[in-house]
C-alpha cells in the first residue's frame, strides 16, 4: 500500500553537516518527498512527540538536544514506506545498529542518531499531523511512478 511516513533530521545531523546526504539515501532508495521543512521545536511539541519518554531521566538531555539547531521535517512516500523507512534507520543505539542503516553508519550514540522515523502507521499519521499542515504535504501524482514500481505493484 503506497504510505507517508516521517522523518526528521535531528539537529546533531545538521550540525555534522550530514543533511544532504542523509535525504540522498532516501532519494536513492526510490522514497518520493512528498513534504519537506525546517522547523525549530518547543517544549511543547517535543512533550507530545516523545510522550513515551518523559518520564525517562533521559528526557531532559533528550529534549534540549533536539531544541539546539532547527530540525528538518521531511514526509516520504512509497509503497510500504513505513516499514522500509524504519528499516532504513537501523536500531536506536548507533553503536548496535546494523551496518549498512543510517544509525548504523552514521552515528556512535544511543541518543544524537541522526534520525527520527515513525514507526506504525498510526503513529506515522499522528506524527505528519503534527509536524505538517495538509497544504504542506503535496500530491505528487504518478511522479516516477512508473520506474520506480511494477505496475501490479502500486
Ligand atoms: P527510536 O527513535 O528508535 O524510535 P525511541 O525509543 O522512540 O527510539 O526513542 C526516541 C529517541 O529518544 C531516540 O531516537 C533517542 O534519541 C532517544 N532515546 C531513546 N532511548 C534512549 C536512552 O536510553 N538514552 C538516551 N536517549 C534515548
Ligand atoms: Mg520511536
Amino acid at each position: 500500500m503506497l504510505e507517508r511516513t516521517l522523518v526528521l533530521l535531528k539537529p546533531c545531523t545538521m550540525e555534522r553537516g550530514l543533511m544532504g546526504e542523509i535525504i540522498n539515501r532516501y532519494e536513492k532508495k526510490g522514497l518520493r518527498i512528498a513534504g519537506m521543512k525546517m522547523m525549530q521545536l518547543d517544549d511543547a511539541i517535543l512533550a507530545e512527540h516523545y510522550a513515551h519518554l518523559v518520564e525517562k531521566s533521559f528526557f531532559g538531555i533528550l529534549r534540549d538536544s533536539m531544541k539546539r539547531t532547527p530540525v528538518v521535517a521531511i514526509c516520504l512516500e512509497g509503497v510500504d514506506a513505513i516499514s522500509v523507512v524504519r528499516k532504513m534507520t537501523g536500531s536506536t543505539n548507533g553503536r548496535n545498529a546494523d551496518l549498512g542503516t543510517i544509525r548504523g553508519d552514521y552515528c556512535m550514540s544511543n541518543q544524537q542518531n541522526i534520525v527520527h522515523a515513525s514507526d506504525s502507521p498510526e503513529a506515522a499519521q499522528v506524527e505528519l499531523n503534527r509536524f505538517f499542515r495538509p497544504e504542506e504535504i503535496f500530491d505528487l501524482g504518478d511522479l516516477n511512478m512508473p520506474r520506480l514500481y511494477a505496475l501490479d505493484e502500486v
